[in-house]
Order: C-alpha cells, then sequence, then structure tokens
C-alpha cells in the first residue's frame, strides 16, 4: 500500500463522511449507487494528489507529449481498473467488507462510459493506459458524448436501442475545467485583408461559433503515480440565452446557437467500419479537434516562446482519418494566428501530424463531398484547397504526364475531400495496425502513396491492457499468474508471461488451470442465467464470438454452422458430440438491416435449439444483451474457444482475439488480421485456422467473386442450411423472414456480389476446424496444455509493447519517472 489515504481507517472514515455530505444518510441507509458515488469520490480524492504530483512533474521535466486524437475512447468502467492501477483493489475490498460492503456489487453501479463503438474506441483506451502506466506524458482528446453507444435491448429475438443516458447519477472521476474553455467557430465566409505591409490576412466573418469546455478525466498509470489526462470536451452556446436577448431580437439566433451547441455533442454515432457521411459527424470532428489543438498550442506557447520548436515537444496521432481536419487546422493557427509563412508552417505540420490507418473496408473511407465541406469550413478547406494543389504538382513532378496518378492520389478529386489522402500527405508516420494489414495497405489500398513515400509507412500490431483483460477481468487467473511465475512483474511486462511455459507438463498446475477456467464459467452461466433465463452447463465447451456485428466479420457462418450441427444431431443422435454453448454477443448499427436480421436468425436458431428436449441439452446458443466493456470481462474469462473467423483480408487487426487468447481460449479462425501474428506466437497446433488466405480472398474479389451455386448444387448439407433460411424452420413458418440473407448468399444483387465474404465457399473448412476443436477438447490433459499454452504465449499482445514501439518509431517521448520518496500527501 502506498498510498496513505488507502490507510484502511482513512479511507472508511472518506466513505463514511462522503455518504453524509453528499447523500446526508448514514453508510447503512445509503443505496448502492449512493455507496458508488461516495467510494468514487474517496478514490479520486487519491488520485487527485498523484494527478498533481504528475503535473509537476511534466512541468518540471517538460517531456515531449503525444496528443491521441480520437472520436471514441471506449473507457469501460473506471473505479476497478483505478483502484487496480492504484495497486490498493485488495485493501479496499477488504475494508469496504469491513463496513459491510461488498466491491463487486459498488462495481456493478457503475455505468459504462461507453463513449466508443468496439476496437478502435477500445484501442486507444488501452493505449492511454499503457502510455501512463509506461510514464510517458500524453492527453487523449476526444467529445464528451451525452449519449455514448446506444444500450441494446433484444425484444422477440429483435435488437431494440436505447439511449444510454451515462451520465444521469453524475460522474464522480470527471473534472470541468471551464478555464480552458476555447471557442470553435463555423460556417461563414472568408474576407481577404492586406495590410500596411502588404501581408494578407484571412478573416472568417458571419460564422456560427460554440464553446468548448473540457472535462478531464484521469487516467491511472499502474504503480507508478503517474496520473494522465483524457480530455474530453462538451458544448456550450456562447451567446449565452438570456432573457435580454428578446429585447434585442436576438431570440432566434440565442436558440439556434443554443441548438447548436447541443447537437454537437449530443450522440455517439453507432458505425463501426462505416462512415455515416453526415455534416453533423464532421461537425463533431472539427469541433474537439480544433478545440484540443488550441489548447496543446496555447500550452506550448505558455512553456515556450518559439513556435517552430513545436515538433520537438507535440506530437498529435490521428486516430484513423476522423480527426485529420488536424492537419488543416493546425496550418490556419500557424498561418492565420501565429503568421507564419506556408513553408515554414507546412514544415511544422507534417513533423507533428501522424496518422493511423484501421480498416480497408471500402465503405469506412472517409470522404465529404466539397460543397458541405466547404461550406462548413471554409478556411480549412482553403488550406486544403493550397495543401492539393502543392501536392498534386509534386505528384506530376514526379510522373510526368502520368494523369491516373493525379486522379487516384489527389487529396480533392470527383467533388470530394478524401480525408486518408490528406492524412498520409501530412503525415509524416502512416501506420497499419497488423503485419497483414500493414502490408495490404503498402501493396495493394495505399500501394500508390506507399511508393512516392515508403519512409512513412510502418506497422505497430495493436495489443491491449493486462491491468484490465486478465487482473481486472480474471482476478483468479491473475493470481495463478504470479503464483506461478513467482512475481508481478507480468503486470507491466507482459513478455514474462512466456514463463508459464515450464508449467505446460505439471498435471497438478493444468488441473488448477483448468478449475479456474471452470469457476470463470459458472460465473459466466450464472450471469447467462440471470439475463437471457437460460441455463447452460458449464462443463459444455464455450465457444464464444463477440465483436460488433458486421458482415465481414460472419456471425452468418457461425449460425449457419449451427444449424448444420442441430441438423447432425437431429438425423444421428447417437453420434459422438461433447456438448457445445455457442455464446453470441454482437451491436449492430442502428441502421444496418442486414446486420439486424442475423441477430434476429441467432435468436431464433437460439429459441429453436434451447427448446428442443430431444437433443438432451447437447447444444445450447446464447445472445447476450447489450454486449459491452463490463460483461466482455465476465465473458473473455469464460471461453473455451475464441471466433476469430472474418474473411481474411478484411479485419486489421482484432483485439478481442488477444483477450480471448490471454485468457486462454485458443483461437479457431482465419488467417487474417492479428490472427496471423497469434498462430506465429503460439504455433500453429494451437489453434483451429481454417478458410480462404488473404491472397485468395483478393485474388477472387480481383476476377469478380466466385460462383456459390457450385457450392449449393454439390452439397447437400449446405444446401439444407440454407434452405433452412427460406422454409419457415427459424421463423414459424414464415418463409420470407429471412430470404434477404439466403438471396445475399446465392445472388448477385445490384452492386453486391453474391455471398462477398465467401460464407459458403469457407464452410466446410471452418465445419471441419470446429470438428477438429471438439476432438481436442474431448482430451482434457491435451486441451488444458493448449490453453496454457496460448495464455504462457500472449507478451506480445501487451498495449505496452504496442505504445513503447510508437514511442521508439513514431512519437520519441521522454520517460518520465515520479519519485515516491518525493511525494507530499
Ligand atoms: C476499426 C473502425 C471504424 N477499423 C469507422 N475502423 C468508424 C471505422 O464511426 N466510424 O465511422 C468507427 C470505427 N474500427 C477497427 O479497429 C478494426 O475493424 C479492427 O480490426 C481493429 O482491431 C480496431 C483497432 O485497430
Amino acid at each position: 500500500m502506498y498510498n496513505p489515504r488507502f490507510e484502511k481507517d482513512v479511507f472508511k472514515r472518506d466513505v463514511r463522511n462522503n455518504v453524509k455530505t453528499l447523500f446526508r444518510k448514514e453508510v447503512e441507509e445509503a443505496t448502492p449507487q449512493q455507496l458508488f458515488q461516495a467510494v468514487s469520490y474517496a478514490v479520486k480524492e487519491a488520485i487527485i494528489d498523484d494527478w498533481l504530483a504528475t503535473q509537476k512533474q511534466y512541468e518540471k521535466d517538460d517531456p515531449k507529449t503525444v496528443y491521441y486524437m480520437s472520436m471514441e475512447f471506449l473507457l469501460g468502467r473506471a473505479l476497478g481498473n483505478n483502484l487496480i492501477n492504484m495497486t490498493a483493489y485488495k485493501e479496499v475490498k477488504e475494508a469496504l467488507e469491513e463496513m459491510g460492503i461488498d466491491l463487486n456489487v459498488i462495481e456493478d453501479q457503475e455505468p459504462d462510459p461507453a463513449l466508443g463503438n468496439g476496437g478502435l474506441g477500445r484501442l486507444a483506451a488501452c493505449f492511454l493506459d499503457s502510455l501512463a502506466t509506461l510514464g510517458y506524458a500524453s492527453y487523449g482528446c476526444g467529445i464528451r458524448y451525452r449519449y455514448g453507444m446506444f444500450k441494446q435491448k433484444i425484444r422477440d429475438g429483435y435488437q431494440v436501442e436505447a439511449p444510454d443516458n451515462w451520465l444521469k447519477d453524475g460522474n464522480p472521476f470527471e473534472l470541468r475545467r471551464p478555464e480552458y474553455a476555447k471557442e470553435v467557430r463555423f460556417g461563414g465566409n472568408i474576407r481577404v485583408e492586406y495590410d500596411e505591409t502588404g501581408k494578407t490576412h484571412f478573416v472568417q466573418e458571419n460564422y456560427e461559433s460554440v464553446m468548448a469546455i473540457p472535462y478531464d478525466y484521469p487516467i491511472v498509470g499502474y504503480g507508478n503515480h503517474i496520473v494522465n489526462t483524457l480530455r474530453i470536451w462538451d458544448a456550450e452556446a456562447i451567446v449565452d440565452f438570456q432573457l435580454d436577448s428578446f429585447d434585442r431580437g436576438d431570440y432566434h439566433k440565442a436558440v439556434e446557437q443554443e441548438n447548436l451547441a447541443k447537437n454537437i455533442v449530443e450522440v455517439l454515432y453507432p458505425n463501426d467500419n462505416h462512415i455515416a457521411g453526415k455534416e453533423l459527424r464532421l461537425k463533431q470532428q472539427y469541433f474537439f479537434v480544433s478545440a484540443s489543438i488550441q489548447a496543446a498550442i496555447t500550452k506550448f506557447k505558455k512553456k515556450h516562446g518559439d513556435i517552430s520548436k513545436l515538433p520537438e515537444k507535440v506530437t498529435f496521432q490521428m486516430n484513423d482519418t476522423h480527426p485529420t481536419v488536424a492537419v488543416a487546422e493546425l496550418m490556419r493557427i500557424l498561418l492565420d494566428e501565429e503568421n507564419l509563412g506556408w513553408n515554414e508552417a507546412w514544415d511544422i505540420t507534417t513533423k507533428c501530424c501522424a496518422y493511423t490507418n484501421h480498416t480497408i473496408m471500402a465503405e469506412a473511407l472517409e470522404k465529404w463531398p466539397i460543397d458541405l465541406f466547404s461550406r462548413l469550413l471554409p478556411r480549412i478547406y482553403q488550406i486544403i484547397q493550397e495543401i492539393d494543389r502543392r501536392f498534386v504538382e509534386q505528384v506530376r513532378a514526379q510522373y510526368p504526364g502520368n494523369e491516373e496518378k493525379v486522379k487516384k492520389m489527389a487529396i480533392l478529386m470527383d467533388g470530394q475531400v478524401k480525408m486518408a489522402h490528406l492524412a498520409i500527405v501530412a503525415g509524416y508516420s502512416v501506420n497499419g495496425v497488423a503485419k497483414l494489414h500493414t502490408e495490404i495497405l503498402k501493396n495493394q489500398e495505399l500501394k500508390d502513396f506507399y511508393q512516392m513515400m515508403p519512409e512513412k509507412f510502418n506497422n505497430k500490431t495493436n495489443g491491449i491492457t493486462q491491468r484490465r483483460f486478465l487482473m481486472h477481468a480474471n482476478p483468479l487467473l491473475a493470481d495463478w499468474v504470479t503464483e506461478k511465475l513467482g512475481t508481478k512483474e507480468w503486470i507491466t511486462d507482459l513478455s514474462k508471461m512466456s514463463g508459464l511455459k515450464e508449467w505446460l507438463d505439471d498435471e497438478e498446475a493444468l488441473k488448477e488451470f483448468m478449475t479456474i477456467k471452470f469457476k470463470n464459467k459458472e460465473r459466466l452461466a450464472a450471469y447467462i442465467k440471470e439475463h437471457n433465463g437460460v441455463e447452460v452447463d458449464p462443463r459444455s465447451i464455450f465457444d464464444v464470438q463477440v465483436k460488433r456485428l458486421h458482415e465481414y466479420k460472419r456471425q452468418l457462418l457461425n449460425i449457419l454452422h449451427v444449424m448444420y450441427l442441430y441438423n447432425q444431431i437431429k438425423d444421428h443422435p447417437e453420434m459422438s458430440f461433447y456438448p457445445k454453448t455457442y455464446v453470441f454477443g454482437a451491436k449492430a448499427s442502428a441502421g444496418y438491416i442486414r446486420a439486424k436480421e442475423i441477430i434476429k436468425l441467432i435468436n431464433s436458431v437460439a429459441d429453436v435449439i434451447n427448446n428442443d428436449r430431444s437433443i438432451n441439452g447437447k447444444l445450447k446458443v446464447v445472445f447476450i444483451e447489450d454486449y459491452r466493456v463490463s460483461n466482455a470481462e465476465l465473458i473473455f474469462a469464460a471461453a473455451d474457444i475464441s471466433e476469430q473467423i472474418s474473411t481474411a483480408s478484411k479485419e486489421a487487426s482484432g483485439t478481442g482475439n488477444m483477450k480471448f487468447m490471454m485468457n486462454g481460449a485458443p483461437t479457431l479462425g482465419t488467417m487474417d488480421g492479428a490472427n496471423v501474428e497469434i498462430v506465429d506466437e503460439v504455433g500453429i497446433d494451437n489453434a483451429f485456422i481454417f478458410g480462404l488466405s488473404a491472397d485468395e480472398v483478393i485474388n477472387y474479389e480481383q476476377n469478380g467473386g466466385y460462383n456459390p451455386y457450385d457450392i449449393y448444387n454439390n452439397d447437400p448439407d449446405i444446401r439444407r442450411v440454407v434452405d433452412q433460411l427460406v422454409d419457415g424452420t427459424y421463423a414459424n413458418g414464415d418463409k420470407e423472414m429471412y430470404r434477404d440473407l439466403y438471396n445475399s448468399l446465392l445472388n448477385n444483387q445490384g452492386g453486391a456480389r453474391a455471398d462477398m465474404y465467401f460464407i459458403l465457399k469457407d464452410f466446410r473448412s471452418y465445419a471441419d476446424a470446429q470438428a477438429r476443436a471438439m476432438e481436442a477438447y474431448k482430451d482434457t490433459d491435451k486441451w488444458a496444455k493448449m490453453a496454457l499454452k496460448n495464455t504462457a504465449c500472449c507478451g506480445k499482445f501487451s498495449a505496452d509493447r504496442t505504445i513503447q514501439e510508437y514511442v521508439d518509431d513514431i512519437w520519441h517521448l521522454d520517460h518520465v519517472v515520479i519519485n515516491e520518496d518525493e511525494l507530499e500527501y
């Protein structure tokens, strides 16, 4: 225990006092939610001391700082994680127990801050955890959405979205910082002025503006007293909605300003790997980017006079193209406010901005119509025009007479602003998120750019934080790992996990390992019983696919295979079959109709199978409602098999795959994204790999696809499950309910190829991998070894490793240490 505030008695007194001052109650009368608040404020107080100490240290050391710019931070609950990183979890748990309070119950009161969709947002959250833990100065920059990712309800098998009013009980950990507010301007026109020296000035007129108000969240490093900041921006009207507006006839204007501000931060767009293309989304982007860059420059200038030194102290990492207006906003500030010339401003900008690509899905490539863009951001657009003009000049110089190149590479083309091109042209680094993904970027998607500027391209394979996804999610396994390794070093150095290999042949150890898995399966079974009313047997194989619902992730392949297994069991009741529980969890974008059909299908199949007494509970299917960070933690810990079955080449990396691996679940998957590297680490014999390779998929795609009828007509088992989509088996006799899914598998539809994601093509190979996994599971000892091998080989997949690579190759940050002896509490 390193923080005197966590002396049990002091802490208990703090909690009591908080209950009193916040709620005028005694601890015994307080509701669990009130206790959550009281405990959290007590924890926050301790955090604040370290937060101040960190600020002081940064003030003194003046380290280079990364600003991680992201539309999404999928944080998950803070209380438990903060306690873990303050190395006070067990002490606080005990202290609360002595007061008759169960910390687990208290933790469950915290709403999941769900300011993100899926992998991209969760990655940002893991990165902040690692940056603080490794002692690097960083800010997360984002938006304080009033409503985060919607809550998913399943009604009659269908997804229904409910608003996520996550702030309704207040948020104990945040800190409102109105003194750091920044104005952000939209629209209007640009007037050109010349001053007495003949210099040109660009003045924005007739604009609308909003005030950006920052809220700071502490990001606690593990055991090092470093507390970094996630700064997310709220919007407020600048013209206060005041009564005297009536008098001035400004009533409408005041209402409009109020609404503009309110709308900007109202809600997170619930699309994963898909761009909505809405004007409001662009407003959100510019809003938080402008505020964040202004704040960064203000901070820099307070300490350093010379703006040309900015790249020595500041770097902006753009989490996909969503914050790419950052490039032009930085240029605007340097040109219009700092009065630098173009070349000098460009030199600084291109040394400060770096870009991460997270997807090659065509529908996720960000392109804005020029008319919309230039109307909303007139000055930013002018600057992009000039960036484009100069870049096109460069392309023409390098490839004389090759106008094809210009067409393919220009930032402004066909009436659109291409954000990826802007990010690559202005960025000093362009990285993909797994080896395979980066190779596809270099050799296919961004080939022209790679040929022109190969030095910018690099790979940074994603990672996850073991503090949340092992220590917090799976305390039994975490303790076991510490005991077996004889040290806690793995908590900050995951490569130490390889020491577990020593136990691969120790029967006793394997038994303990599997007993822990079993207990975690019981924990999940209880959750499923409570939330789904379905009884699942923790002795059955838990085969899990949890991730956003997307056709390329192929939940449809998984459920078609379940339908196939069910047919097999019905036809051959005597066949050898190890009981299986298929667990799904997935949110579909609200407007993604086909994804919603797949959710309905999963639930319909679950209904039929779970209620068929004739199969003796050999097969169960569970769809977990409202999949999110908090229940994910229970799910990873309890999984036997990790389904990572995306069409090869489509999943840039995946990070769920790493969470399963860490918790001892072998991968059943394609050679896609980071699965490839997982297999490299754990060995092909400790995974179940199937399906087309990325090269094969790309090859088919370039040659117009394949003909699914070749499979449908020749494989009766496959034909049967496909037909079951339209014979009413899973729709109470309704033959139309799943007609669209049936058609998507067999027929070309408008622009879309039949079976675009190669579901039927990969089906046999998938079924074979499933069968191999079942055979392997039957051999208990062999399975235990395979599962432990996965945990033992997960070292590479720590976000600590990823962040250290970003630091070494891209950001070049300075390492900061806080000396415990110098802390004054
Ligand atoms: C990923 C997204 C994404 N890639 C657009 N791209 C969005 C794109 O709201 N939008 O417009 C939201 C999200 N998300 C994911 O990033 C990849 O699919 C995963 O494979 C990867 O692991 C993750 C983190 O790199």
